[in-house]
C-alpha cells in the first residue's frame, strides 16, 4: 500500500477530526521518522512534546515489553506491584508527597480540577459549588467539554455547548489582570501553562510565574501548573516553573511522563491538597497500571541518564540564535524556551505557514503551524548539535523555495 491508499482508508473510515501533513508514518527511531515510502524525515514535532526521549527509545520499550509480558492491567480494585514503587520514584523525583496517576493530559487536568474544587470546599471553605478557577486567555488544556468550557478558542468550544461553568478567564502574561481576578474570595485555583503552547510558544515575561504564584499565595488560592506540553525537560529545566523557582501547588504532567510510548499522566500534591479526594471519589480504569508505571520510571530515568534538560537549555539556545540569523522576510519573529521554539510566519505571494510545513516536509523536516501562522518547532531532546545545524539548513532552504515560488 502506498500513502495514498494509508490517506484514503482514514478517510473513508475515520472522522475527519484532523487535518494531517499529508504524510504517512511508519517508522520512528529517535528523532527520525520514515513514512510508508521509506522518506526519512526530522521530526520537529515530537507528537505534540511527547517524544522527548526520541521515538521508540530502547530502554523505554523494553520496560513495556518486560511488564506487557507479566501483567498490563489489574484496575485499582486491587493493589499491584508496580503502583507503589512508581508512586515512591515519581513523588521523590519531583518533591510531593502524592500523585494520582492517570492517563491522558486533559484527564490529569480534570483532576486537578476537581482536586482544587473540593480543597476549596473542605479547606478553604467556599461555599458548595461556587469554587471559581481562574485561567489564561489562549490557554489549551485539553477537549474535554469541562476543558473547552475554559477556552477562549472557537475551534476548541463552538458548537459543543452548554458549558460548565465556575472559569474566569485573564490575560496571559498580566499580573494586574490576575491581582484583580483573585479578589473574589470563592477562587481556588489558578490554572496556567508557564509557557502557552498551542496559542503559538507564548513565553510569559520573566518573573510573571513566580509573581502570579505569590499572588495566589497571598489569597489562599492554589497555584496549578500545566506542564503536560513543556514539562518533562522540554523548555531547558525538568520543569518549566523550574526556570522561576516556583514549585506548584499542584503539578500536572503528560505527554513525555511515557516518553510517547503509551499514555501516562500525572497530578502530584502534597498531603493537605491531595487528601481531600477520599476512596472512591476518582480515578480510571487504565490510571496507574502496571505498564505505565514501569514506561514511566524508564522515560523519566531516561531524562536524567541523557542529561536532557541540559541538552534542551543548550540545543534550544543554538536553534533559536541560527533562526535569527536566517535572512527570509517570512520570518516575523523567533521565540521559545529550550527546544520548545516557534516563528511566527510572515504570508508572502499567498504563500503561509502551512506550505512552509508542506515544503520542509519535501526537503525532509516534519513541523505543523498551530493557529494558522505560527510553526511550532519541537524535536525530541536526543537531537544532536549537528543535527540541529542539519535542520536550520533544512528550514531555510525551504522558506528561500516558499520566497522563490
Ligand atoms: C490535540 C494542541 C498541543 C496540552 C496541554 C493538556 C493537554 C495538552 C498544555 C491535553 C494536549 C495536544 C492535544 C492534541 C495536540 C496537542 C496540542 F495542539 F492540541 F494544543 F500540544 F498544543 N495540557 N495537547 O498541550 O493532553 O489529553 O491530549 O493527552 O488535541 O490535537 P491530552
Amino acid at each position: 500500500m502506498t500513502s495514498q491508499d494509508f490517506i484514503n482508508l482514514e478517510d473513508k473510515h475515520g472522522a475527519h477530526n484532523y487535518h494531517p501533513l499529508p504524510v504517512v508514518l511508519a517508522k520512528g527511531e529517535g528523532c527520525k521518522v520514515w513514512d510508508a515510502e521509506g522518506k526519512e524525515y526530522y521530526d520537529f514535532l515530537s507528537a505534540y512534546s511527547a517524544v522527548n526521549q526520541g521515538h521508540c527509545h530502547p530502554k523505554i520499550i523494553d520496560a513495556l515489553v518486560d511488564q506487557a509480558r507479566v501483567l498490563t492491567l489489574t484496575s485499582r480494585a486491587f493493589y499491584n506491584d508496580q503502583l507503589g514503587p512508581y508512586e515512591k520514584y515519581i513523588t521523590e523525583f519531583f518533591g510531593y508527597d502524592k500523585i494520582l496517576p492517570m492517563n491522558s493530559g486533559a484527564e490529569a487536568d480534570e483532576t486537578a480540577l476537581k482536586l482544587a474544587r473540593r480543597w476549596g470546599y473542605d479547606k478553604k471553605g467556599v461555599p458548595e459549588n461556587q469554587a471559581k478557577i481562574v485561567v489564561c486567555e489562549g490557554n489549551f488544556h485539553g477537549r474535554t467539554i469541562t476543558i473547552i468550557s475554559m477556552s477562549t478558542d472557537p475551534d476548541s468550544f463552538k458548537g459543543f455547548g452548554p458549558y460548565t461553568p465556575g472559569f474566569e478567564v485573564v490575560p496571559y502574561n498580566d499580573l494586574p489582570a490576575l491581582e484583580k481576578a483573585l479578589e473574589d474570595p470563592n477562587v481556588v485555583g489558578f490554572l496556567v501553562e508557564p509557557i502557552q503552547g498551542e496559542a503559538g510558544v507564548y513565553v510569559p515575561d520573566d518573573g510573571y510565574l513566580k509573581k502570579a504564584y505569590d499572588v495566589c499565595k497571598s489569597k489562599n488560592v492554589l497555584f496549578i501548573a500545566d506542564e503536560v506540553q513543556t514539562g518533562i525537560a522540554r523548555t531547558g529545566k525538568m520543569l518549566a516553573c523550574d526556570h522561576e523557582g516556583v514549585r506548584p501547588d499542584v503539578l500536572i504532567l503528560g505527554k513525555a511522563l511515557s516518553g510517547g510510548v503509551l499514555p501516562v499522566s500525572a497530578v502530584l500534591a502534597d498531603d493537605d491538597i491531595m487528601l481531600v479526594i477520599k476512596p472512591g471519589e476518582h480515578g480510571s480504569t487504565f490510571g496507574g497500571n502496571p505498564m505505565a508505571c514501569r514506561v514511566a520510571m524508564a522515560a523519566l530515568e531516561v531524562v536524567k541518564e541523557e542529561n536532557l534538560a541540559e541538552k534542551s537549555e543548550k540545543l534550544g539556545e543554538i536553534f533559536r540564535a541560527e533562526l535569527e540569523k536566517i535572512d527570509n522576510d517570512m520570518i516575523e519573529l523567533v521565540r521559545g524556551k529550550g527546544l520548545l521554539n516557534a516563528i511566527v510566519i510572515k504570508p508572502k505571494n499567498g504563500k503561509e505557514a502551512w506550505d512552509v510545513c508542506v515544503k520542509m516536509a519535501e526537503n525532509g523536516l516534519l513541523a505543523k503551524p498551530t493557529h494558522g501562522h505560527i510553526i511550532r518547532f519541537a524535536p525530541p531532546l536526543v537531537i544532536t548539535e549537528e543535527q540541529i545545524h542539519e535542520c536550520i539548513t533544512i528550514i531555510k532552504k525551504s522558506l528561500d523555495e516558499i520566497s522563490a515560488e
